[in-house]
């Protein structure tokens, strides 16, 4: 905040809806810097934090960390970041990080990215995945879908009325989708 203008933006979608994948293509291609909420909360149950176990266990059930500590970390990386533009992926995940980040920081998002995936291809995709994540079983990721839509989708309604949401169809190929997102990143050039 401040003086230093810093772009956001949110980028929203279900558990497996390719948040993390198309980030990682649109920092290559547009300079911004990635941080994915929950690679940031696994990084701090690793890290041996007197949070990590607290957070361990809300990973998995599949519930919404509270946002004092998301806010933490994600302001913690913004500032190590030197960048001032971000994605910030897989967050906010419900009405009280959203309200809460907007207090904290005073950063209005850019727009809302928003990968639209039937609940049949995300499970298809969770449960082929195999990088060890602990809610990457079948009655997490039920859980999952349900707090997603519950308490998520909501959020994306939020700035849906303030036409802040970029809508993609997130069911295709890695390359279509982002052939979508390339349209809605060209204003920002590198
Ligand atoms: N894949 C990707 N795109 C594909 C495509 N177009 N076609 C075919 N396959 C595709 O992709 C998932 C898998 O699908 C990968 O194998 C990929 O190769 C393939 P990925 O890009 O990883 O999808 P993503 O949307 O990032 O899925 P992820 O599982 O990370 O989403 P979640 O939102 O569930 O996970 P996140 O890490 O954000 O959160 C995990 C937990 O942390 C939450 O459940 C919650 O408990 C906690 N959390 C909080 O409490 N607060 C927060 O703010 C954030 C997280
Ligand atoms: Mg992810």
């Amino acid at each position: 905040p401040g003086d230093k203008k810093i772009a956001v933006v949110f980028v929203l979608g279900g558990p497996g809806s390719g948040k993390g994948t198309q980030c990682a293509k649109i920092v290559e291609n547009y300079g911004f810097t990635h941080l994915s909420a929950g690679d940031l909360l696994r990084a701090e149950i690793k890290s041996g934090s007197e949070n990590g176990t607290m957070i361990s266990n809300m990973i998995k059930e599949g519930k919404i960390v509270p946002a004092e500590v998301t806010i933490n970390l994600l302001q913690k990386a913004m500032l190590e970041s030197g960048n001032d533009k971000f994605l910030i992926d897989g967050f906010p995940r419900n009405e009280e990080n959203r309200a809460a980040f907007e207090n904290v920081t005073k950063i209005e998002p850019e727009f809302i990215l928003f990968f639209d995936c039937p609940e049949e291809e995300m499970e298809c995709r969770l449960l082929s995945r195999n990088q060890g994540r602990v809610d990457d079983n079948i009655e997490t990721i039920r859980k999952r879908f349900k707090v997603f839509v519950e308490s998520s989708l909501p959020v994306v309604g939020y700035y849906d009325l303030k036409g802040k949401v970029r809508k993609v169809d997130a069911a295709k190929t890695v390359n279509e989708v982002f052939d979508v997102v390339k349209d809605i990143f060209s204003p920002f050039h590198k």
